[in-house]
């Protein structure tokens, strides 16, 4: 069934909020602790699930972390938070993965269907505009000139037949591209090929403590310098916003994945490449409500986000090629961003995690 109500109001007006704006960079937090991967556990239950991982996962031991980010409004305060162990992905999910997927199941994500008017709650059926009745998803297209940066629509828009295959629109495909994460899927989509593998989506809780790899509290995943002794180590957006690309990481676009090094535990583009969702409602006030677990908590039980209250939207993590200092800085450590479900664009894919198998 598709829930067009939020596809609607994008048709409408492609309320994005992909990129809030944020300005600032990370200071110094507290040292970091050392990292400490599970390589083998004391614990017979996790050791068996140890040798047990499935291909193209790791075991994380679970624990205690500081979540959350003091210089940004809706990731503070931080917190501590435990989860407990599960597997997860090491690279987001590719094009090789998803065409599997799509070979086995035959599967249809949202952008390549074309809604009925019935899709359109709110609306009348004889009232829908037939432009909102095509096939189709929301595209990076930058101008070739500065513009101003409180205006997404500038550099966003909806392309009718731009698919997973289809990345920038009908013209383009993704020869050559097995290796490079698969994009415009909806959160549905996301969960359905999770399901498929046997998997589920990271709650935003287990996804942070996935990402910073034992660090605690530090800026970046990897630390508190940037660019350490000037290597770039995610890929993300490098000059002028949304113009001009400098392409210092290597990349404007997307990026093989596993380009860059991994963390401590051993994934992949946990900051940058593409944002990934997670099965977490997003509110902004998740980090301060009295009642937020602080054991493998799943999220607000409702959605808000002041800045579109009628678009319920869930919760995205890590960033994409496409953010930078001057616009968006929330591919750095504990970051949060927020999705429309039923909006793909080309920067946002995902990873699964699975639960350790009960005896
Ligand atoms: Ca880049
Ligand atoms: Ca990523």
């Amino acid at each position: 069934m598709l829930n067009c109500f939020a596809t609607r109001l994008l048709r409408l007006s492609p309320a994005l909020l992909l990129m809030p704006l944020l300005n600032g960079c990370g200071s110094n937090h507290t040292e970091p602790t050392p990292a400490k991967p599970l390589e083998a556990a004391s614990d017979p239950g996790l050791e068996a699930a140890r040798l047990t991982t499935p291909p193209g996962m790791v075991l994380l031991p679970g624990g205690s972390f500081l979540m959350g980010n003091p210089k940004i409004p809706d990731a503070r305060p931080v917190h501590k938070i435990s989860v407990s162990p599960f597997y997860i992905d090491t690279t987001e999910v590719t094009n090789a993965q998803w065409k599997k997927f799509v070979a086995a199941t035959q599967f249809k994500s949202f952008a390549e269907r074309i809604p009925s008017p019935e899709d359109f709650p709110g609306i009348a059926p004889s009232n829908v505009p037939p432009e909102m009745l095509v096939a189709g998803s929301v595209v990076f297209a930058p101008p070739n000139h500065p513009v101003p940066l409180e205006d997404h629509l500038k550099w966003w828009s909806f392309v009718a037949g731009a698919n997973w295959q289809h990345p920038s629109g009908p013209d383009s495909n993704i020869d050559g591209l097995d290796d490079h994460p698969v994009v415009h899927l909806t959160y549905d989509d996301a969960l359905a090929y999770c399901e498929w593998a046997g998997k589920r989506l990271p709650t935003e809780a287990e996804w942070e403590y996935a990402s910073r790899g034992g660090l605690e509290q530090q800026s970046f995943l990897w630390g508190n310098e940037k660019n350490p002794k000037g290597k770039r180590l995610a890929n993300i957006w490098e000059g002028a916003f949304p113009w001009r690309n400098l392409e210092i990481d290597g990349y404007s676009g997307s990026s093989p994945v596993a380009t860059y090094p991994a963390n401590p535990y051993g994934l992949y583009d946990m900051a940058g490449n593409v944002w990934e969702w997670t099965s977490d409602w997003y509110h902004h006030n998740t980090y301060s409500m009295p009642d937020r677990a602080t054991v493998n908590p799943v999220g607000a039980s409702e959605s808000f986000d002041p800045q579109e209250p009628h678009i319920p939207k869930r919760v995205t993590k890590g960033g994409s090629f496409l953010c930078n200092d001057d616009y968006c800085i929330r591919y750095q450590a504990g970051t949060r961003g927020r999705g429309d479900p039923y909006t793909g664009t080309n920067h946002t894919g995902f990873r699964c995690v699975k639960d350790i198998p009960k005896k």
